[in-house]
C-alpha cells in the first residue's frame, strides 16, 4: 500500500480493526507536517495547536533536525551501551553545559526518564541519606501526570490511568498541588527522599501554580534535605516562554546559564518530548555528580538509551531552540494569545477562563465535566482548519509549535473565535 493512498475512513478503519483502542483520536488522519502545519490524507491543511503534546516545539520536520537524524541514521544507528559511540560523549557534554548540570543519564521515553529519576532518588536516599532499606518515600502532587508505567500510575489519582493496573508500587504520598503547607508537612516525615512535581500540570488542564510556588517548594525541600525533582517533559524546552518552566519569569527567556535569580535549580531535572523536536524518542535525566554517581555500571540502562541518532537529534533540536529564540517567541506570542482569549471569555458565556504560560495554554469551557462541549468544539475547530484536543473535562489545551509567527497566531485566534462564537447558546 503506497504512502498517502488511504482515505481518512480507510485509515481509521484499519486502526480500529488492527490497533489497540487505547486512544480516542479526533477523526483526522495526518499524513504530512511542516512547521506549524499538518495535512491530512485528503490534502486538507491544518494549524497544529497541540504539537504532539509539546513534543514538536521546533515545528514539524524541522530541516536541521531531520538532516541530523538522517545523516546519523545512514552512518550508525544503534550500538547499545555495551560499547562507546562517537556521538554520545559529544551530546552529554553539550546538554550538561546547556542546562548546567554535571551529568546526564540518557533514556528514550518520558516515562522511562521519570522512572530513572525515581530510582536515582531512592538509591540516593538509601546510600547517602541513610534512609532505612525499602522505606524510601517520594512525595507527589495530586492530579499529577508523569507517564503510564505501573509504578507511575501507582501514584496517579486519575481513575482511567490507574484503575485495574494494580497491585500498585508503594512508597509514594500525594499532596495538594500549589500548597506549601502540605508540602512542608509531607517532607518533614521520616524517610522522605524527594518531591516529584510538574512546574505546571499539563494534563491536569495547564494548572499553573502561584508564581513563587516552585521557588518556595524547592526551598522547603532544601531545608529538609529532600531532593527536588522537576518533571519538565512537557513544560521544558522553551514551551512556557523560558528555557525551563523552573526559570520562573526570567526575562532573558532564553539560555542564561541558569544564573537568573528567578531560576529554581532542581536537584534532578527530567526532560523529554521536545528534547528531540518530536523527530525521535529522546529523554534525559540531569543531576550533579553527588546524586548521579550513585548509579554504578549495570545498575540502570536501556537498549536505545543514548544511541547515536538520539544524540545527534537532541543536539540539533536544542540548537534550534537557541538559534531561533523559541522561548522568547513563546513568551511574546503566549501573552498575545491569552489577551485575546480573555476578550473571548468576556464576550462569550461558553468560555470560562484561559490560563497558562508561554505557549502552553488552556481554555476552560463553561459546561459540565461530563458534557461533550469541549470535544465538539475541537471537532468544529478541526473542520475550520485548526487541531486541538481537550484534556480532562471541559478544558481545551492550546499549544502550537513555538516557531509560529504572530501573523499565523492571529489567523488561529480568528478561527478559535469564530468557532467558539458558533457554540454560544443562541
Ligand atoms: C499519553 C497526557 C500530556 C508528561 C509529563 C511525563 C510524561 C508526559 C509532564 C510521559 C507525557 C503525554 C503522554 C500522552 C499524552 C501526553 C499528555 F495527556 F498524557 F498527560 F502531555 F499531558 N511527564 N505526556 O506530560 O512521557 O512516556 O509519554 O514520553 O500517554 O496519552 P512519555
Amino acid at each position: 500500500m503506497e504512502i498517502g493512498q488511504l482515505t481518512t475512513d480507510e485509515a481509521i478503519a484499519l486502526e480500529n480493526k488492527y490497533g489497540a483502542h487505547n486512544y480516542h483520536p479526533l477523526p483526522v488522519v495526518l499524513d504530512r507536517g511542516e512547521g506549524v502545519f499538518v495535512w491530512d490524507v485528503e490534502g486538507k491543511k491544518y494549524f497544529d495547536f497541540l504539537s504532539a503534546y509539546s513534543a514538536v516545539n521546533q515545528g514539524h520536520c524541522h530541516p536541521a533536525i531531520v538532516d541530523a537524524m538522517t545523516e546519523q541514521a545512514k552512518r550508525l544507528a544503534l550500538t547499545s551501551r555495551a560499547f562507546f559511540n562517537s556521538r554520545l560523549g559529544e551530546y552529554e557534554k553539550y546538554i550538561t553545559e546547556y542546562f548546567a548540570f554535571d551529568k546526564v543519564l540518557p533514556m528514550n521515553s518520558g516515562a522511562e526518564a521519570v522512572e530513572t529519576a525515581i530510582k536515582l532518588a531512592r538509591k540516593y536516599g538509601y546510600e547517602k541519606m541513610g534512609v532505612a532499606p525499602e522505606k524510601a518515600k517520594i512525595i507527589v502532587a495530586n492530579d499529577n501526570f508523569h507517564g503510564r508505567t505501573t509504578t507511575i500510575v501507582s501514584f496517579s489519582n486519575d481513575k482511567d490511568a490507574r484503575k485495574n493496573f494494580g497491585p500498585y508500587t508503594p512508597g509514594f504520598e500525594s499532596i495538594p498541588y500549589n500548597d506549601l503547607d502540605a508540602l512542608r508537612k509531607a517532607v518533614a516525615q521520616d524517610n522522605v527522599v524527594a518531591y516529584l512535581v510538574e512546574p505546571i500540570q499539563g494534563e491536569a488542564g495547564v494548572n499553573t501554580p502561584a508564581d513563587d510556588y516552585i521557588r518556595k517548594a524547592k526551598a522547603i525541600c532544601a531545608e529538609h534535605k529532600v531532593l527536588f525533582i522537576a518533571d519538565e517533559i512537557q513544560t521544558g524546552i522553551a514551551r512556557t516562554g523560558s528555557l525551563l518552566a523552573v526559570c520562573g519569569n526570567c526575562t532573558c527567556a532564553g539560555h542564561c546559564e541558569q544564573q537568573a535569580e528567578t531560576y529554581t535549580r532542581p536537584d534532578i531535572l527530567i526532560l523529554g518530548k521536545a528534547l528531540s523536536g518530536g523527530a525521535y524518542p529522546v529523554s534525559a535525566v540531569l543531576a550533579d555528580d553527588a546524586i548521579m554517581n550513585v548509579i554504578k555500571p549495570g545498575q540502570h540502562g536501556s537498549t536505545f538509551g543514548g544511541n547515536p541518532i538520539a544524540a545527534a537529534v537532541a543536539i540539533a533540536a536544542l540548537q534550534v531552540v537557541k538559534d531561533e529564540k523559541l522561548a522568547q517567541n513563546a513568551r511574546r506570542l503566549g501573552a498575545i494569545f491569552r489577551a485575546e482569549m480573555i476578550k473571548l471569555a468576556d464576550e462569550f458565556e461558553i468560555v470560562k477562563l484561559v490560563r497558562g504560560r508561554g505557549l502552553l495554554n488552556a481554555v476552560l469551557i463553561n459546561d459540565t465535566e461530563d458534557s461533550s462541549t469541549a470535544w465538539d468544539i475541537c471537532v468544529s475547530l478541526m473542520h475550520n482548519g485548526l487541531l486541538a484536543k481537550p484534556t480532562h473535562g471541559n478544558i481545551i489545551r492550546f499549544a502550537p509549535p513555538l516557531v509560529m509567527t504572530e501573523e499565523q497566531l492571529m489567523q488561529c485566534i480568528a478561527i478559535i473565535k469564530s468557532t467558539i462564537a458558533s457554540f454560544e447558546k443562541k
